[in-house]
């Protein structure tokens, strides 16, 4: 028996959705970073499994949002989740030095939304490598409180831990299918232009502080491989990073250009494994005041469902 379907990966930001669909398909198709609020699209990975292919959306973080930016993002997940076959809710393990147990507001509204949804849901306790185990079990019995899960599993996305429990747990509920949904070569829907866009807003998230991260949006001018069809092996990437104010310019391109180096340096080595192929990767600094607030500055730049 075979089956296929979708699963919307959904939880609080930060808790390593993204972390898990990279873990799922070997690749970094989504980009992770320490901070809250890292995806900001929905973002379609698939597991090709032996009796199931698992279609897997990650989403952005869901949190009580105020900006128009946040407010899309927030709707993206959401509306994700009236998409699938099933839901699977990430939550995090032990967060600070007191391991947290009660699953909080937040997770109560979105379980709420997933009971809403009518579709059947896994959880999934992540980051299970940075507590004892044993702290785990009142955990997993707060947890088991709040909903009817098909499946309540412990893992770690970062070592990999228990991962495979995950897939089995999800291919199960899935409904049966004749076919695959997708052929087997297929692992994402990001294209990669897009792939390097985001290359380029993780590492300028990982350097940068404060507002900045936030403030921060990437658009790919120029992607050229015509170099790359003729055997040259070069793809030429031109790439604008939006901030909103001349003072945040000024932080993220450096003293002498050297922020904006490092930024280039590091993205580039990662879309070199990513393509496979050499990169040249230029990158230009501008100014658009507010761009997180105009409706078409985020169409532009793909936020939003
Ligand atoms: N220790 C540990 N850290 C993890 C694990 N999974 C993810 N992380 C870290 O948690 C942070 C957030 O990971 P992301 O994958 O970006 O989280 P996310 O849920 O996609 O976050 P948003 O896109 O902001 O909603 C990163 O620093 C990851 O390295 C894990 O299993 N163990
Ligand atoms: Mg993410």
């Amino acid at each position: 028996m075979f089956r296929a379907g979708f699963v919307a990966i959904v939880g609080r930001p930060n808790v390593g959705k993204s972390t898990l669909l990279n873990r799922l398909l070997g690749e970094h198709v989504a980009i992770v970073s320490a901070r809250p609020q890292t995806t900001r699209t929905r973002i379609l990975g698939v597991v090709h499994e032996e009796g199931a292919q698992i279609a897997l959306f990650d989403t952005p973080g869901l949190h009580r949002a105020e900006s128009p930016l946040n407010r899309r993002m927030v709707e993206t997940a959401l509306g994700t989740l009236a998409e699938v076959d099933v839901a699977l809710l990430l939550v995090e393990a032990g967060t600070g030095p007191d391991l947290r147990v009660d699953p909080g507001e937040t997770v109560r509204w979105i379980t709420q939304e997933i009971r809403k949804s009518g579709k059947p849901a896994v959880l999934g306790i992540n980051k299970v490598d940075r507590v004892p185990r044993l702290t785990l079990l009142p955990v997993i019995e707060a947890y088991r409180g709040l909903f009817d899960w098909a499946a309540v599993v412990p893992f770690s996305a970062l070592t990999g831990e228990n991962v495979d429990h995950l897939t089995r747990a999800l291919g199960a509920l899935l409904p049966e299918a004749e076919a695959p949904l997708f052929p087997e070569d297929v692992l994402t829907d990001q294209a990669e232009r897009v792939l390097a866009a985001e290359y380029v807003r993780e590492q300028a998230m990982e350097l940068t502080r404060d507002e900045i991260p936030y403030a921060l949006a990437v658009e790919v001018e120029e992607f050229d491989e015509s170099s790359r069809r003729e055997g040259g092996g070069l793809v030429r990437i031109g790439a604008v990073v939006w901030v909103e104010r001349e003072s945040q310019k000024a932080i993220v391109i450096g003293k002498g250009g050297s922020m904006l180096k490092r930024i280039g340096t590091r993205a580039r080595e990662k879309l070199e494994r990513l393509l496979g192929t050499k990169v040249f990767l230029r990158l230009t600094v501008k100014v658009e005041e507010r761009w997180r607030e105009r409706a078409a500055s985020l169409k532009r730049l793909g936020i939003g469902p």
